[in-house]
């Protein structure tokens, strides 16, 4: 039987994790579909030749005349949607669906939705750990790493989401039981054509919510509200009614919800006032969906952050060695550089450079000058960030991470802190950030 002869087809476009998972999905349900990829030998094709010989795949230039063939295309994220086979298809009437939309049509169980410029993968890994805590049986992925379809089972009572704009941009309908925006800062500026567009793609998550929760210290994270829809804010200010915050008294300071002290700061372990607004932003969301306040503290207790994420690597002469690779755009690397500059009794030694995605590099100029000792320089975007910094501080080009680790060894004094916050995408010198900060630990841990 020919696969493409069918009234309803579809076709998978991309062919990297989400695109399998979108395979495995289809395939199981019976569903009639081709694949296609602009990619000569996208990194799935192997396995699906293996596992799903039948289905007819085409890698390279898209062909608008055979996407054209399907009533619905599944579009994987890191495809942007303004490709012009994607649009000519568009226009011709195929509509244009991702993983996700197909995901929310299909979930039986509730979704709590997490979107947002940074902390996305913390909160959502903080929210599932806390509903692990009250004994829920909880399916955590989606941006993260696992693909939403993956997730789909009949036994999840709670899923939670981390979405990227790329897959937001697909998603018509989500429907989540809570939804949120953590942050807006610019990122991806290589995608959209400005912050309106990319604030437009985020606030998708907020179709067909149940319910919202928004950080009070970012006006654009607040969606227009349906009228009496249930809405909790967050923010390191002093909470209100259904808010969470923090309060001071007697000294010591607390997380709160409303006019209740919850848990003091200090018995949290993720470090950084950037990292008491996201334990703030997940309690937000598991009381949302009823999640008991101390099985939440109880997780919050215990979590100790992400690699990558400003993770302590080591101490040497008295200098503390940070890895904060996950900092691929400039708000990421401002939280680092401020929450840990004023946590440390000297200077930081930056490491910054990379992929700059089309970003604008001006906002690191002031903090950088307040808190870095130095900042060396790599990657193909270096010379975009040395014109953003002018003379702040002391400027260093280097061509390797060896060499960066070496320039900040003989750079820094005691009391400082070297930071690899890079405030760009690795993709021009690594796999991803993951391998930048693979090799910025080993390099460091390799320092005699
Ligand atoms: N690509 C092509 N041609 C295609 C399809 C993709 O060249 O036809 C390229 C893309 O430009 C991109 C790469 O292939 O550079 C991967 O794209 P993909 O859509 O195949 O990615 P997946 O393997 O499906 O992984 C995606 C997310 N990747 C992206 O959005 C780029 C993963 O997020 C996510 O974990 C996974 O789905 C499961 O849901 C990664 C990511 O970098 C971590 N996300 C971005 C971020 O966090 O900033 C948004
Ligand atoms: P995402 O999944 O959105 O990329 P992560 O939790 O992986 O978010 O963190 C990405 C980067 O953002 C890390 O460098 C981290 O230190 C930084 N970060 C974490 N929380 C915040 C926050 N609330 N505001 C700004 N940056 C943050």
């Amino acid at each position: 039987m020919s696969l493409i002869a069918s009234d309803h087809f579809r076709i998978v476009v991309g062919l990297g994790k989400s695109g399998m998972s979108l395979v495995r999905f289809l395939a199981s349900r019976g569903v009639s579909f081709a694949v296609a990829d602009t990619r000569e030998n996208p990194p799935e094709l192997a396995t699906l030749r293996r596992d799903y010989p039948q289905v007819d795949v085409r890698c390279g230039e898209l062909d608008v005349e055979f996407l054209c063939r399907a009533d619905e295309l599944y579009v994987s994220p890191g495809l942007a949607l303004a490709t012009p086979a994607l649009q000519a298809a568009a226009a011709r009437g195929v509509k244009l669906s991702g993983d996700i939309e197909l995901f929310a049509r299909n979930a039986k169980a509730p979704i709590i939705a997490i979107s947002g410029s940074n902390a996305k993968s913390t909160v959502t890994t903080l929210v599932g750990e806390m509903a692990a805590a009250a004994g829920k049986r909880v399916a955590v992925g989606g941006n993260l790493g696992t693909p939403a379809l993956d997730l789909l089972s009949d036994d999840v009572e709670l899923y939670v989401m981390e979405l990227s704009s790329f897959q937001l941009e697909t998603t018509h309908d989500l429907g989540a039981e809570v939804a949120t925006v953590l942050n807006i800062s610019e990122d991806h500026m290589d995608r959209y054509s400005g912050l309106p567009a990319y604030h437009l793609a985020k606030h998708r998550i907020f179709r067909g919510a149940r319910q919202v929760v928004f950080n009070r210290q970012d006006a654009l994270t607040r969606p227009l509200l349906a009228e009496n829809q249930p809405c909790w804010s967050f923010g390191l200010s002093v909470p209100d009614f259904k808010g969470f915050g923090l309060r001071d008294e007697n000294g010591e300071k607390y997380l709160a919800f409303e006019f209740q002290n919850l848990m003091p700061v200090r018995e949290l372990k993720i470090r950084g006032a950037h990292n008491q607004a996201n334990a703030l932003a997940a309690l937000a969301l598991g009381h949302a969906v009823g999640l008991p306040f101390d099985a939440m503290l109880s997780a919050l207790r215990i979590f100790a952050g992400l690699e990558h994420r400003c993770q302590w690597v080591r101490d040497l002469d008295g200098v503390a060695w940070y890895n904060d690779s996950k900092a691929t755009n400039v708000g990421a690397a401002l939280a680092a550089i401020e929450g840990l500059g004023a946590d440390i009794d000297g200077k930081l030694v930056l490491i910054a450079g990379g992929d700059g995605k089309g970003a604008d590099f001006k906002d690191l100029r002031d903090p950088v000058a307040a808190n870095c000792r130095a900042v060396v320089l790599m990657g193909r975007d270096r010379e975009l960030i040395a014109q953003a910094l002018g003379d702040a501080v002391p400027l260093v080009r280097v061509g390797s991470l060896d060499e960066a680790v070496q320039q900040c060894r003989a750079l820094a004094q005691p009391g400082d802190a070297v930071l690899l916050s890079p405030a760009c995408a690795s993709l021009d010198m690594f796999k991803n950030y993951e391998e930048r900060g693979q090799l910025f630990a080993r390099a460091a841990e390799d320092l005699a």
